[in-house]
């Protein structure tokens, strides 16, 4: 069968891709993931990682050892290699499948160890959207099964409208998350317990003001929703061809969109001609972004102001997108134009 290559600057693992540097010089590294499908766990054992910007944008600068990325978000990183030695790139392909490699040294032809793949993670209940941090739980019932069991007298349907009525119920919505709660304070699945700093959301700051930071007026809940079976995915229970209308914004609107992963995987969702700012920070010092992961069960807000256009909003995982996980952003008035 096929097997997947994972590639760094166009260069196979077997290439080894060498970026050169001088012992002691600063060098920054713009990671892009260009990737059609996979998000990857990027590090360099024996170096630092010290996060400038994210998607372009530049944040306080946070040190780190590892970080995850997802389809289209950039980090730009700075290194200090001080040894007179190789180091090894990993891109470790977030489902384990395989890893990017590449070599930063003094001098071309040098290698270092390449650290072998980790253990593929699973997905947790925290992925349903059900922490059950605290909780005695009765084992769940088998798969496909609509209830999750009785939960010290609370019942959790891991299908009820009533958690999300805006959504198009339909064979393309499998579940609907019951409690999705906020994950931008963890590493990404599979890099909850790997022994070293690993970035989160929550660590971004924007270095220097944004340019708008006016108090949303209004606030629009989006649910990414699936049907992994069927490979269908959409927004709202809707895929892009189905949907009648798009989302509508008045020009110059403030608005807090929050993003609800009612899937078991994590999408990296990315909006068109806009950068947003991620809500945890002081008011803004959001970290400005066009991209962010919503990890499964949970949920990500962000502030934007809304610019006159059409803008394309879709997860960027490619055959996501295209089976229907993208919709249209409208922003009216046009300039210069009639509503
Ligand atoms: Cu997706």
């Amino acid at each position: 069968g096929a097997v997947m290559s994972f590639l760094v600057n166009g260069h196979g693992p077997a290439d080894n891709w060498t970026g050169l540097f001088t012992p002691g010089e600063r060098v920054r590294l713009r990671f892009i993931n260009a990737a059609a499908q996979m998000m990857f766990n990027v590090r360099i054992p024996g170096l630092k990682l010290t996060v400038v910007a994210a998607d372009g944008q530049t944040v306080k600068p946070v040190e780190v050892d590892e970080f995850q990325i997802g389809n289209a978000e950039t980090y730009d990183v700075i290194v200090q290699p001080i040894e007179d030695k190789a180091f090894t790139l990993v891109a470790e392909a977030v489902d384990r499948s395989g890893m990017g490699r590449a070599t930063l040294a003094p001098r071309a032809g040098m290698t270092a160890p390449v650290p072998p793949l980790r253990e593929r993670p699973l997905a947790t209940m925290k992925d349903m959207g059900m922490d059950m941090s605290g909780m005695d739980m009765a084992a769940p019932k088998p798969r496909g099964s609509d209830v999750m069991g009785d939960m010290g007298g609370m019942k959790m349907s891991m299908r009820d409208p009533l958690n999300a009525p805006q959504i198009k119920l339909g064979p393309g919505v499998q579940t609907i998350t019951p409690m999705p709660i906020d994950r931008t304070s963890e590493p990404g699945q599979g890099l909850e317990s790997v022994g070293h700093r690993v970035l989160v959301y929550k660590d971004l700051l924007a270095l220097t003001p944004n340019p708008d930071t006016r108090t949303p007026t209004r606030a629009l809940e989006i649910r990414l929703t699936g049907n992994m079976e069927r490979f269908m995915w959409g927004f709202d229970g809707q895929k892009f061809s189905d949907a009648t209308k798009p989302y509508a914004f008045d020009k110059g609107e403030r608005v807090r969109v929050t993003l609800v992963n009612d899937t078991m995987m994590a999408h990296p969702i990315h909006l068109h001609g806009h950068f947003f700012e991620l809500t945890h920070a002081p008011v803004g010092f959001g970290p400005r972004k066009h991209t962010v992961i919503v990890l499964p069960g949970g949920k990500v807000s962000w502030d934007f102001t809304a610019d006159p256009g059409d803008w394309a909003f879709h997860c960027h995982m490619l055959y996501h997108m295209h089976a229907g996980m993208f919709q249209v952003f409208s922003v009216r008035p046009l300039d210069g134009g009639a509503a």
